[in-house]
C-alpha cells in the first residue's frame, strides 16, 4: 500500500463515529513513545500528528483521512498512558475515553501498539496488550526508536519484549520514526488489517 494522502479531520475527548465511515487503525502506547511521529513517518508529512505535546496537556483522540478518493481509512492518534504526572482524576477520566472508544467503535479494523524498543514493556504495556487480545482486536506491536540501538543489537532488545508482551516475531515491526526502519514493513500490516487478513 501506498499512502498518497493525508489530512487531520477531528480531534475529540469523546468518541462519537465520525461522518466518514471509514475503516480505522488506532496508535496506541505510553506517552512519548512515538504514536504521532508514527504517523507522520508513515504518511511522510513530519507536521500533520503534533509531535512531542506536552503530556497532561489536553487529551484528545486525533483523526487522520488518509488516501480519501482512494481506498480510504482513518489513523486514530489515541491519547497515551504512564505519564508521570497524571493524577487519579486524569487516569481515570483517560480509561473511560478509551473504553469508550474501544467499546463503540464499529469501524475499528486494528491498532498499532507503539513500544520502545530500549526499555522492556511496562505493567501498563501489558495491561493495553492483553485488553487488546482480549477484545479480539487485530494488532501489531510497533517497536519504535529502533534508531537507538546499533542494528546488530536489536535483537538482544526484542527477545525481552517479545516475551514479555507474548507476542510472536510475526506480530512485531521493528521501526523507527526517525529514519523509516520498519515503513514498508508497516504499511503491510495495514493493508492486512484493512482487508480483515489479520
Ligand atoms: N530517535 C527517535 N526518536 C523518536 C522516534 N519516534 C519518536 N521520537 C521522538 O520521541 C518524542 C515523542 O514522540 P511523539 O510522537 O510525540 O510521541 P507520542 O507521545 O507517543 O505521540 C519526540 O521527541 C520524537 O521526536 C524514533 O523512532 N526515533
Ligand atoms: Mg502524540
Amino acid at each position: 500500500m501506498e499512502i498518497k494522502s493525508s489530512r487531520f479531520v477531528t480531534s475529540m475527548s469523546d468518541y462519537r463515529a465520525p461522518a466518514e465511515g471509514f475503516g480505522q487503525i488506532a496508535m496506541c502506547g505510553r506517552s512519548n513513545v512515538g504514536k504521532s511521529s508514527l504517523i507522520n513517518c508513515l504518511c511522510r508529512r513530519s507536521k500533520l500528528a503534533k509531535v512531542g505535546a506536552a503530556p497532561g496537556k489536553t487529551r484528545l483522540i486525533n483523526f487522520f483521512a488518509v488516501n480519501e478518493g482512494e481506498e480510504p481509512f482513518f489513523l486514530v492518534d489515541l491519547p497515551g498512558y504512564g505519564f508521570a504526572k497524571a493524577d487519579k482524576q486524569e487516569i481515570a477520566r483517560w480509561g473511560a475515553m478509551m473504553d469508550k472508544y474501544f467499546t463503540s467503535c464499529d469501524s475499528l479494523k486494528g491498532v498499532i501498539h507503539v513500544v520502545d524498543i530500549r526499555h522492556e514493556p511496562t505493567r501498563d504495556d501489558i495491561q493495553m496488550n492483553t485488553f487488546l487480545r482480549q477484545c479480539g482486536i487485530p494488532f501489531v506491536v510497533a517497536v519504535n526508536k529502533a534508531d537507538k540501538i546499533s542494528r546488530g543489537a536489536r535483537q538482544k532488545y526484542l527477545a525481552p519484549i517479545l516475551r514479555a508482551l507474548q507476542v510472536q516475531p510475526w506480530q512485531t515491526v521493528v521501526f523507527s520514526a526517525e529514519d523509516e526502519t520498519g515503513r514498508e514493513d508497516m504499511l503491510l500490516q495495514l493493508e492486512k488489517m484493512l482487508r480483515d487478513e489479520n
